[in-house]
Formats: C-alpha cells, structure tokens, sequence
C-alpha cells in the first residue's frame, strides 16, 4: 500500500498538556511518528514523501481567518515577547454563548481561545509546518485514488479529526481526513464516506460535512457523556438540511468489550454500504488499544488486522489517516496489522 510519510511532523513537538491542574508530558509526541516510520520499514512498506501542496483543498475546508491565525500563531507568539520561544501558549477565554466571535480580537491568546474547543491543543513553532505536511499527504493520497490506487496510508502527525472549519482542539489542527474526503470529492468521486474509528469522537470531521448528502460521516467511540470531547458524538445527531441522514454515531460505553466494538463497526460498514460510495476515507485512531493510556476500550494487536480485513470487505478505494494512539510503543505494529489485515482480504 502506498504510504505517506514525511520527516516535517517532528517539527511539532510541544512539551506539555495539562491534566487534572498539572503540566504533563504531551502524550501526542513525534516518537508516535517514529514507532509507526520503523515499523512500516521492518515490515517491508515503502514511504513517499507527500508531493500535493493542499493549500487550495485546506481552503474548501477551513475558515480563511483560521488558516491566517494558525500559519502565523508562533511568529505572533514570539513577536510578544522574545522569551516567548520557550514557552508554551495556551488559551485561557473562549466566546461560548453570548459571547461574540464573529470579531478577531487583537489580543493573542485571546485570538487562541477563539480558535480552540479546549486547552489541550498546545502549539510549538513548527506546529503549522508539521500539520502542513499532513494535509499535503492528504490530499496526496487523493490524487493517487484517483489515478486508480485501491488504498494508500496516511502516516501523519499531529492527528486532525477534532479540528473543525475555524478551530483546533484535541491535539488536532488541520482535520486531514476532512482534506482526504474534499480532496477525493474534487478528483470527481460524487460520493464519499468517513468512517472514523478513533476512540474520540471525530467532532471536527462531523461538523464540517453536517449539513452534506455528498460526504457520509460514521463514528464508531466513547460515549461523549464520560468521554472527550463530550460535546459532539450522541447517536441522535444524524444531519441538518440537505445533510440530514448522512451522520451516523455509535456511541459505546466506556469499557465496552472487543465484542460490542465489532458489532459496531458492522452497523457502521452496512451503513457505509448503503451510502453507494466511491471511496473511503479511515480517521485510523488506535486509541481503542488496551494498553492505551487515555482511552477505555479494549482491542488487542490481532483485532487491528481483524479490523483491516472488514475495511477491505467494503470493497472501496481507501485511504488511511493516522489519528490518536498513545501507547507509543505498540502504535506501530497496530498501525501496520490494520494495514496488511486491509491488504491480506
Ligand atoms: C486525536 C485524539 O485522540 N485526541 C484526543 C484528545 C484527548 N484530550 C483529552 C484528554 C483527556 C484525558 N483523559 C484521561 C482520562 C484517563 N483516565
Ligand atoms: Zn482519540
């Protein structure tokens, strides 16, 4: 399978998130890259490095102020205060309701707030760069469906699908998997599904195509009353307007067994199924691990090649973006096992 990967995700690498009042390490880290790079390489996979520039597909998906803030945030940062290179920004105000956003305040970190769901999106200086490259791979992987590849894998980092039109939020920046289903729509492709297996739900990738017939979202994940990003992801939301039917959620409980995610993921491929789609694009989150450090379901090494055989079943044109997955160590061979499990069918 065709494989995107380039070596410009390092660039993002904050040092910490806070969690419970506390600055902790990040668990979103360039080494998640690393482990996912030297496992495709043992296992005999070639990378290419992306060639599409995506700033023309990123347009059709996201706010042109957002892509404005977010190419400058460093630089905006740093031209504070010099001693700012060395810090982390983070947002510490937000426009929720009543409050106004359509007006860009002058004021940074409350230009962050109004870009950001959560404080858990930290910035670094080549955060724009490295997300930069993941949509290019993006909308590279596109353009190879739509010379007539049957599947190509997005190695990518930081992950996008909690970044919806005009903000960031759960370590994501650019939704990529967004960029991947416009992008294949732009090849000519009429209809397009999402199926996003990330533990969280994909907020971001769900409220961008809301109200679209063309572009099927389906979310298999934690139930948002306990799970993040807990506003987003209940199984009534189905789709306003022209988009109305074409959302699908599958909230599970946290600590539902391996058996109740697969029979999930079969309500979401006959869905899939249904939809007569010519392609489709995987938010591959692997936080639905066992070992995974912030996520509460318990699939196992083999479930992940179990998981890319039911993808190849679909019999569509794929392409795979890497989402979250926290056990760094095991990110790899899970990764990879989705990846042969799709080819091996
Ligand atoms: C792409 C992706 O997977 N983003 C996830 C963002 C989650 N951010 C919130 C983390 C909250 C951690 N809660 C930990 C509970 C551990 N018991
Ligand atoms: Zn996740």
């Amino acid at each position: 399978m065709i494989t995107f990967f380039s070596d410009r995700h390092a660039l993002h690498a904050p040092a910490f998130e806070f969690f419970r009042g506390e600055r902790v390490p990040c668990f979103e880290t360039p080494a998640r890259a690393g482990f996912v790079r030297s496992q495709l390489l043992a296992r005999g996979h070639a990378l290419r490095e992306p060639e599409a520039d995506s700033r023309g597909v990123l347009a059709l998906v996201h706010s042109a102020r957002y892509l404005a803030f977010l190419e400058r945030a460093w630089a905006d940062w740093v031209a504070l205060d010099p001693g700012n290179a060395a810090r982390q920004p983070f947002p510490s105000v937000w426009p929720v309701r009543t409050l106004r956003s359509d007006v860009e305040p002058d004021n940074f970190v409350a230009r962050l707030g109004l870009y950001s769901m959560d404080n858990g999106s930290p910035l670094s200086a080549g955060t724009w760069e490295a997300a930069k490259a993941g949509a290019d791979a993006a909308v590279s992987a596109a353009r190879c469906l739509g010379a007539g590849e049957r599947a190509v894998f997005c190695a990518t980092r930081p992950p996008g699908h909690h970044a919806g039109a005009d903000f960031m939020g759960g370590y994501c920046f650019l939704n990529n998997a967004a960029v991947a289903a416009q992008a294949v729509r732009e090849q000519g492709c009429a209809r397009v599904a999402v199926l996003d297996v990330d533990y969280h739900h994909g907020n971001g990738t769900q409220s961008i195509f809301y109200d679209r017939p063309d572009v099927l979202f389906v979310s298999l994940h934690g139930d948002p009353r306990t799970e993040y990003p807990f506003y987003l992801g209940h199984a009534d939301e189905t789709g306003i307007g022209a988009g109305a039917g074409f959302n699908l959620n599958l909230p599970l409980p946290a600590g539902s067994p391996v058996a109740a995610w697969f029979a999930a993921l079969e309500l979401a491929c006959a869905r899939i199924g249904r939809h007569r789609a010519d392609a489709l694009v995987v938010s591959l989150g692997l936080d639905t691990f066992a070992g995974d450090p912030i996520s509460a379901f318990a699939l196992q090494a083999d479930d992940f090649s179990r998981l890319g055989q039911a993808l190849a079943r679909l019999g569509l044109p794929t392409v795979f973006v890497l989402e979250g997955g926290y056990a760094a160590a095991e990110l790899g061979v899970n990764a990879v096992n989705v990846i042969e499990g799709f080819e091996q069918d």
